[in-house]
């Protein structure tokens, strides 16, 4: 037994040390599994978000599209590797705090998941998925964008939406292109997102012809930008770029328009929500964002999921359904390999030929989404508008 523990603590050393290639993760045996009173095994599903906090609101939402996906799969009645199975979720708060995120992951390991769903923030996926790879457990992102998430080499994670290197390029080259900015000012929250995005930002807008004039940093707590904004007001730029979240780049608006700062407001997905609208008011209005995919209404199955979703749990916030979508290609994955434990589907996994409701999801060697595309809205009377979709299959 001793020997066992080395070897496994020897084992999990040496997958900690890979950084460059995908390595291979651990059994994920989920052997021992408890049974309903039906005799169904069940198999834990891992989900973790910000429950609590400014993002509660879109953590609830991924939890929900998760859950909405699971009380699908139960009402199938699935048999995989001979057993009637039941799909439990285990959803826990991680604060969008990376060290909370990598205490999530390892009690999700002692309870022996057989998938996880999430992070939902790039800070806390990219520590927690060195934990998951040592245990090997597959791991599937619904909303982590930062490209790093994927390039560790880890074979059991993977990402169903469009990376940051893809989002950053679309927003530089539409602020100059299509916004005709000369002059931008950059702001981000110093989050492994908001950083890594407005850095991709940074570089394509310069490429396509575009001037940096400032590049001030905030954090995902603060709400109060009158100092950054006065300052980037001196330096009139045509467009304010903000990487981060709705919770700073509502009052953000907010507060150019108190100091009568006339740029035109561009964000990424992180601003992309339901909620930018309550809390940003009438300085919503005219604002730009991005989210990665094509317009759910233009997918065949997104009318049907929009409706079903919200008739259930209000509103779809941001990214419910990349989180179903997400379970569906790990329980899809499950039954084409006859078993829920992750060693075993993981191989099925990367051959993923999946109609989903926000893509046509197949996974490239990395295991990011294949042919990703980026939509472009802009808030016309308090609704996102479809301005453009670049890419996609
Ligand atoms: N994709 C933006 C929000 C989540 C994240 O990547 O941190």
């Amino acid at each position: 037994m001793k020997n066992l523990v080395t070897m496994t603590v020897l084992a999990a050393a040496v997958a900690m040390t890979a950084c460059s290639k995908k390595t291979e993760p651990a059994t994920g045996s989920t052997e021992g599994a408890a049974t309903t009173a039906t005799g169904a095994t069940i198999v834990k599903i891992g989900h973790a978000a910000p429950l609590t906090g400014p993002q509660a609101h879109i953590g609830k939402d991924n939890e929900n599209g998760v859950r909405m996906a699971i009380d699908e799969l139960n009402a199938k009645g699935l048999t995989i590797g001979g057993k009637k199975v039941q799909f439990e979720l285990e959803s826990e708060d991680d604060q969008a705090d990376p060290r909370v995120a990598t205490t999530v992951a390892q009690k999700f390991v002692d309870d022996k998941i057989s998938a996880m769903i999430g992070h939902l923030n790039s800070g806390t996926t990219i520590p927690a998925s060195r934990i998951y790879n040592d245990a090997g457990i597959v791991e599937i992102s619904p909303s982590a964008t930062n490209p790093k998430y994927t390039q560790q080499g880890y074979k059991g994670a993977f990402r169903v939406m469009a990376n940051d290197v893809q989002q950053g390029k679309v927003l530089g080259e539409f602020a100059v292109k299509d916004m005709a900015a000369k002059k931008i000012a950059i702001i981000d929250d110093r989050t492994a997102y908001g950083q890594g995005l407005a850095d991709e930002f940074e570089k394509a807008a310069k490429a396509a012809g575009g001037t940096i004039v400032e590049h001030e940093f905030t954090n995902d707590k603060a709400s109060d930008f009158t100092a950054i904004l006065t300052k980037i007001k001196g330096a009139n730029p045509d467009v304010v770029f903000y990487g981060g979240m709705d919770g700073q780049g509502a009052p953000m608006a907010k507060q150019m328009q108190t100091l009568g700062l006339k740029s035109q407001f561009l964000g990424g997905d992180g601003i992309h929500t339901a909620e930018f609208m309550k809390l940003a008011g009438a300085a919503a209005e005219g604002v730009t964002a991005s989210l990665p995919g094509v317009p759910l209404e233009k997918m065949p199955k997104g009318l049907d999921f929009k409706q079903k979703f919200e008739s259930k749990y209000g509103v779809i916030q941001l990214y419910a359904p990349y989180c179903y979508d997400a379970v569906m290609v790990m329980a899809e994955a499950m039954q084409r390999a006859n078993s829920t434990e992750s060693a075993k589907y993981l191989p099925e996994m990367a051959k993923t030929n999946y109609n989903g409701v926000t893509a046509n999801i197949k996974f490239d060697n990395k295991g990011d989404l294949e042919g990703g595309a980026i939509t472009v809205y802009r808030v016309v009377k308090g609704d996102w508008q479809v301005i453009k979709t670049i890419g996609g299959q």
